[in-house]
C-alpha cells in the first residue's frame, strides 16, 4: 500500500517500439502496486503498441493512455506525460521505462522513500543496487557518465542519469519544467539538477537493473555526446557563479572595516 501521506500516485511509462514488453510490464505493476495507476505515453508505434496499450486501459480503469503524433524523444513524452498526470491532480508522478529494466516489483521501495524526499532515484551504482545483461562497454559509460555529472556538478547524487523515479507533484511545479529543452536521454540527469538547485530533498534507493530482452535500444553515441556537451554547459555555469559568488564575499570583507 502506498503511504497515506503520498496520495493518489501514477508512473508514467513512455514507450516506442514495445509491443513486446508493454503488457507485461503494465501487468507486473497492477500487481505489484494496485494503487498505482499507469499512464502509458507512446509516440505512434510503428509496431502497434498503442493498441495494445488500449487494450490493457480498456481492462482496467488504472491504465490510461496519451497517443503522441510523432517520436519526439523520451524528454518531450514525459513532459507531456507529467502535464496531464499533474491536470488529473495526482501528487505523486513517477517514471519507468517499459523495457523490463525497472523491476515493478521494486517500486514500492522508491515509494516508501518518498515519504521523506522530493524525488527518489532508483539507483544502480549505490551500495545494494545491481545491472544484470550489461556489456562491459555500456556499464563503464554508464558509470563514468554519472562520475562526470558528479565532479562537474558538484551534486552528491550516484545516478542522476537513472529513468527509474517518483516525484512528489510539488516538486515537479516548482522546477519549471516549461523551461526544460532537453529532450532526449539528458533529461534525466536535467531534471535531478533542477531539483538539487531548488533545494528539494533527493534520496537514492538501490535497484537491480536489468537490460532489455526484446527489442532495440535506441541508445546511440549521438546521444551520449550530446548528454556530456549539455552537462559541461551546466558546470562550467555553476564554476563561474561559485567563483563570482567568492569574489564578492571577499570584497565584501575587505570593506567591512
Ligand atoms: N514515447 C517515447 N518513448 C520513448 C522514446 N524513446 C525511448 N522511449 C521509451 O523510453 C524507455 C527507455 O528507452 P530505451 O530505448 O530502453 O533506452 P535505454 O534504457 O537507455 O536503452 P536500452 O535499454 O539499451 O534500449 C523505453 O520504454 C522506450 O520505449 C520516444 O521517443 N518516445
Ligand atoms: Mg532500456
Amino acid at each position: 500500500m502506498i503511504h497515506p501521506d503520498l496520495g493518489r500516485a501514477v508512473v508514467v511509462v513512455p514507450t516506442y517500439n514495445e509491443a513486446l514488453n508493454i503488457a507485461a510490464v503494465v501487468g507486473r505493476v497492477r500487481a505489484a502496486q494496485p494503487d498505482l495507476d499507469v499512464l502509458v505515453v507512446d509516440d505512434s508505434s510503428p509496431d502497434g503498441t498503442g493498441r495494445i496499450a488500449d487494450r490493457l486501459a480498456a481492462e482496467d480503469p488504472g491504465v490510461t493512455v496519451l497517443h503522441r503524433t510523432a517520436k519526439e524523444g523520451l524528454g518531450a513524452a514525459y513532459l507531456h506525460g507529467f502535464a496531464v498526470a499533474l491536470a488529473r491532480g495526482y501528487d505523486v508522478i513517477g517514471e519507468m521505462d517499459a523495457d523490463g529494466s525497472h523491476q515493478p516489483e521494486q517500486v514500492g521501495r522508491l515509494l516508501d522513500a518518498l515519504v521523506e524526499a522530493d524525488l527518489v532515484i532508483g539507483a544502480r551504482w549505490i551500495r545494494g543496487g545491481s545491472v544484470q545483461n550489461w556489456s562491459v562497454r555500456r556499464e563503464a559509460l554508464s558509470r563514468a557518465g554519472n562520475a562526470y555529472v558528479r565532479v562537474l556538478l558538484g551534486m552528491g547524487v550516484h545516478d542522476a542519469t537513472a529513468g527509474f523515479r517518483m516525484f512528489r507533484r510539488t516538486t515537479l511545479e516548482k522546477i519549471d519544467l516549461s523551461a526544460v529543452e532537453s529532450t532526449g536521454y539528458v533529461f534525466q540527469t536535467d531534471l535531478t539538477w533542477r531539483t538539487v538547485q531548488a533545494g528539494l530533498r533527493v534520496r537514492e534507493v538501490p535497484i537491480d537493473f536489468v537490460d532489455r530482452e526484446y527489442g532495440d535500444s535506441k541508445m546511440t553515441t549521438d546521444v551520449a555526446v550530446e548528454s556530456l556537451r549539455r552537462i559541461t554547459r551546466w558546470g562550467l555555469r555553476e564554476r563561474r557563479r561559485q567563483v563570482r559568488r567568492t569574489f564578492r564575499t571577499h570584497r565584501e570583507r575587505r570593506r567591512t572595516p
